[in-house]
């Protein structure tokens, strides 16, 4: 690969050396052990399974992390997409950030109600679920247990985004002998730039003058990615390198890949979304705009070419548990909020089978 000079004197750091020159993280051989005995169930039995990746990945400014950078998610796309995967009969590995929404318990959390709001104290003194949301957590309950009892969702949690890239490798290797039958759908907000393992501080950086000596160190080494400079904290990261042609090409080449672009200058989006497309010839990328993403996104695929999937108007959920039609005791469905994962997902899961048909 060509090596191109950056502003810090480091050359950008290429796929392989990416993996020489930043260490494995102490989970990974539990995420292997556990991926590869879900992958290996599922293949058995012939279903397809989907790694959905979901969340935002952090950039640590320190070993010792007290402060990081973060990108911008929730988790509700992956999360949303992950029950409409497993509804549609897929196997789902959801590579999430740590604390970020779930599948199911995603309806109960990041709520305006805390949960203690769903239930109530029985006159038998006994904490039951209200009334008004029974019917609701009963369906959402009854989904939950099935996957469940088959064994369809492996949840995995990241945080860093050096944590995000050991894991996605591990995982696109494991899911190679699936073939056309694995499927990747890139939800996860991942940094584009890092702080490289040579370059980042043990010690939390002090803002005081007086203590900005603390993280010295050896004179010899690299140059601290964030360091004070007076008063004002610099910070200089390397691009993270570009691992979805790496996915495409080496790690999963037979696996339909999916991934989002978010962007939010309308007028980009549909240039950067095929500029991705073109770039790493994979499948699928779905384009979402921050301010309109839960109703609007864009398909661009070199089989479809353009098509944006909408929510009508009137069916946009308005919080962000979005209970589901078949949610809602007697409500009518002409006014009930559409999650438009219910539309996303059964669309690729469409291209997928025409992948697998063709393969
Ligand atoms: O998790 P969320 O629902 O709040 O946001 C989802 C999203 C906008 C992060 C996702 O749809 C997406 O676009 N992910 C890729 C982001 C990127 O361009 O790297």
């Amino acid at each position: 690969m060509a090596s191109q000079e950056q502003p810090n004197g480091a050359a950008p750091t290429s796929e392989t050396d990416y993996f020489a020159g930043n260490p494995e993280p102490a989970s990974l051989d539990q995420t292997t052990s556990l991926a590869r005995d879900f992958i290996n169930y599922h293949a058995a039995n012939k279903r397809r399974v989907a790694l959905v990746t979901s969340g935002g990945t952090t950039v640590p400014l320190e070993n010792q992390t007290v402060r990081f950078i973060d990108n911008f998610s929730a988790g509700t796309r992956g999360a949303t997409s992950a029950e409409y995967f497993l509804e549609s009969d897929y196997a789902v590995i959801f590579l999430h950030r740590q604390f970020s929404l779930l599948p199911y318990s995603r309806h109960y959390s990041h709520s305006t109600n805390c949960f203690l709001d769903f239930m109530t104290t029985s006159p038998s003194g006994e904490v039951v679920v209200d009334a008004s949301y029974q019917a609701q957590m009963s369906a959402v309950l009854q989904r939950y247990e099935k996957a469940k009892r088959e064994n369809a969702l492996l949840l995995l949690p990241f945080t860093t985004v050096n944590e995000y890239l050991w894991d996605l490798r591990a995982l696109a290797t494991l899911m190679r002998p699936l073939g056309a039958d694995g499927l990747f759908y890139l939800a996860a907000a991942v940094s584009d730039f890092f702080v490289p393992a040579q370059r980042m501080v043990e010690h939390k950086i002090q803002s005081s003058e007086d203590f900005t000596h603390a993280n010295g160190g050896d004179p010899g080494a690299a140059k601290p990615a964030a360091q004070m400079d007076g008063k004002s904290l610099v910070i200089d990261l390397d691009p993270v390198p570009k691992f979805l042609k790496t996915l495409v090409d080496a790690w999963a080449p037979r696996s339909m890949i999916v991934s989002f672009k978010l962007e939010t200058d309308p007028a980009l989006l549909a240039e950067k979304a095929h500029y991705a497309l073109k770039k790493y010839a994979h499948h699928l990328v779905i384009g979402n705009l921050l301010n309109t993403r839960k109703y609007e996104v864009l398909f661009v695929s070199a089989a479809g070419g353009e098509k944006w999937i909408r929510v009508p108007a009137g069916r946009r959920a308005k919080s962000v548990t979005s209970p589901r039609p078949e949610d809602q005791d007697g409500a009518s469905s002409r006014e009930t909020p559409v999650e438009i994962e219910s539309l996303i997902v059964p669309e690729v899961a469409k291209m997928h089978s025409e992948l697998i048909a063709k393969s």
